[in-house]
Parts: structure tokens; sequence; C-alpha cells
């Protein structure tokens, strides 16, 4: 497609279909909420599976709706053709899958197409969805944690994302697992990040490192480290803060905490994690190059699916950068925390084909 038609394509994006998917979704939206069930107390290994994808299924309710009102009509279109390929361009940009992604799938797709001499739309969207389903099961890489004694993980990311409730959701997470824990306050920008920490560590029975207000977080982050290896923790993990003076600030208080934490284990911190909260959209993908460039991520968490229709930007951010996803957050609870699967993700959002 020529930069001629793909500039009149977005103006007409931006203007009518925007406002028009808005108007849908917010519908939806509403029903949602109406149509909400609690999910079934499940016992078993394999029922414990199935809750997980329920959940899952659940949280991208919004971007599932999205995808009904774009990408999932394909299937049912008469022919496949020229219009068929815009539309789908069209749709898999305003879904948050980003310009160079969509222009990568729809090319393959394309070829594909070709090749293959596809008879009819729901074929290409068969094709769609496995090539959707390889750029997710390329990140799909659990967070394993080695034998190293402590593991230590970083929380990183921009304000509010959801760090200090992922630090807790991971915490309680590997306690469940039989792990002992150990938390570190190295968010000291805010008094009261301090003690969000602290009351939700108590209550959980989880022990956390803190300093005052103001203190140097990479200080907090080497006694946290000098303990838990007294203490013979096995998982330590860093909570740190996302807003300071400015980014280039942040940034570098953030590689003063990996290389202080060097002085005690050099092959620490074993994981940073990045959290990104999907309902920032394509502004993810900026955030995420800011920080992998600065501190070499080696997870990412996205949070907040629940909340928001921009699930896509999923793909975008894999297609990217190849980070590792590690968990998804489906909720502010502290169980609402999943190990990132590919093959349920694909089937939350996509119509389910013979
Ligand atoms: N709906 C939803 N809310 C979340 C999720 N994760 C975090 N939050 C909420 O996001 C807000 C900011 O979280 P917080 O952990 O303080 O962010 P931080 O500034 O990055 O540490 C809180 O209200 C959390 O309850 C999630 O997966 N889903
Ligand atoms: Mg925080």
């Amino acid at each position: 497609m020529n930069d001629n038609k793909k500039n009149n394509l977005f103006s007409w994006i931006n203007s009518k279909i925007i406002k028009k998917n808005k108007i849908d979704l917010n519908k939806h939206q509403i029903e949602d909420k109406i149509n909400t069930k609690d999910f079934k107390k499940l016992d078993s290994k394999k029922d414990v599976k199935m809750n997980f994808f329920f959940k899952l299924k659940e949280s991208l309710k919004k971007t599932k709706k999205f995808f009904d009102n774009g990408i999932n009509r394909i299937f049912s279109l008469k022919h496949i053709d020229e219009a068929l390929f815009e539309k789908l361009e069209e749709t898999m940009i305003l879904s948050d899958i980003g310009v160079n992604t969509t222009d990568k799938i729809i090319q393959g797709l394309i070829n594909d197409a070709d090749r293959k001499a596809l008879k009819n739309p729901k074929e290409v969207y068969f094709l769609l969805k496995k090539r959707m389903h390889l750029i997710l099961k390329k990140v799909e890489k659990p967070l394993l944690i080695s034998n190293e004694i402590p593991f230590v993980i970083l929380v990183v990311g921009v304000n509010g994302t959801g760090k200090t409730t992922t630090a807790l959701k991971l915490a309680k997470k590997y306690k469940l697992d039989g792990k002992s824990v150990m938390l570190a306050a190295a968010d000291t920008f805010r008094a009261a990040a301090i003690e969000q920490l602290q009351i939700l560590g108590e209550r959980y029975d989880i022990p956390v490192i803190a300093q005052v207000s103001g203190a140097d977080p990479a200080a907090v982050a080497f006694d946290a480290l000098k303990s838990a290896i007294s203490k013979k923790i096995d998982v330590l993990i860093v909570d740190t803060a996302g807003r300071l003076h400015n980014k280039q600030h942040l940034l570098e208080e953030l590689k003063k905490i990996t290389r202080v934490i060097k002085k005690l284990n050099t092959s620490a911190p074993h994981e940073i994690i990045l959290v990104i909260d999907a309902c920032n959209g394509q502004n993810t993908i900026k955030q995420t190059e800011m920080f992998h460039k600065s501190l070499n991520l080696t997870g990412l968490i996205i949070t907040k699916l629940d909340g928001t229709a921009k699930g896509g930007v999923i793909f975008a951010l894999s297609d990217q950068f190849s980070i590792p996803i590690r968990y998804v957050g489906t909720g502010e609870k502290s169980t609402d925390l999943i190990t990132f699967n590919s093959s349920d993700f694909i089937n939350s959002i996509f119509h389910h084909i013979k």
C-alpha cells in the first residue's frame, strides 16, 4: 500500500471509525458489567488451569468486544479482495497493534493468500489468528526462579502502572509456592509508597525492608539484599519509584540500584521486570524502549487488562521487543496475576475456528 493511500486511510480512521467504535464500546462496557459472572470454584489441577483461562477471558472482555467490532468481522466477509485487507489494516491499527506490526502481518497474509490460493475470508482469518499467535508464542517464557539464593527481582516502570501491587502479587504467589520471600521498599520518593508496601506485607506476613521517605533507594536495596542473604531468603523483590524529577533521573537511580546490588552478588538482579499498564496503549512502546535501553529488561508484566480495550498492544510490544512476557494482571486483588499463556490469550479474543 503506498503512503498516500495510507495517509488517507489514517485520516479517515481518525475521524469516523474511532468515534463509531467508541460508541459501540461504551455500550458494550455497560453490558459487560451486567453480564459479569462469578468464576466457578474449581479444585483439580486441570480445573485450576481452566479457571486461569476463564479469568483471563473475563479480563479480556473489553479487548474482545473491540476485536469483535473490527478484526473479527473479517471472518464473516464474502470475498477475499483488497477491501478485506484494507478493512483488516484499519481495524488492526485501531486495536493498538501498531502500524509496524500491522504492516508486517498484513504483508505476510497477502503472501499467504497468494501462495495458498485461499478460497474464503474464513481461511484468511484462520491464518491471521495463526500469525498473531506466533508473535505471542515467541514471548511466552514463564519466569523460572533459579537456584540462586536469593533470587533478586527488580520491579520497574512509570508511575501508577501497578508496580507495588504487582510486587505484592508476586511475593504472595512465591510464598504460596513454598518459597521464603522478602520485599524491599525502594520507592522512597513518596512516603505513601513505603507505607503501602509495609501494610500489605504485614497482611500477608511477608517481611518488608524499608527506610524513611527520601532515603537513597540504592541503600534500601543494598540493605535488603544483605538481610536476604543472611536470612537465606529464596526470593527478594525490589519495588521502585516510577516518578522522579525527570526521566533521566529515574533511569540513573534504577541503574544505581542495579550497580549497588551487584556489589553483593554479581549475578543479581536475576530478573528486571517492566510493569506496563495496558490502558496506556501505544505509549507503552516508548516506555518499553526507554527502560530497555537503560536497563536491559528480562521480562514484562502487562497489568490492567481488565480495565481496557487496548489489550491488542501486547502484539506490538511482543513483535517489537521480543522481551518475555512473564505474567498479566487481571484485577486489583492480590490473586489477580496469571502466568502468560499465548494460546489462552489468543483464544480469549479471537473466534474459535475448526
Ligand atoms: N484493574 C486493575 N487495577 C490494577 C492492576 N494492577 C494494579 N492496579 C491498580 O493500579 C493502581 C496503581 O497501582 P500501584 O501498584 O500503586 O502502582 P505503582 O505506582 O506502579 O506502584 C492501584 O489502584 C492498583 O489497585 C490490574 O491488573 N488491574
Ligand atoms: Mg508504587
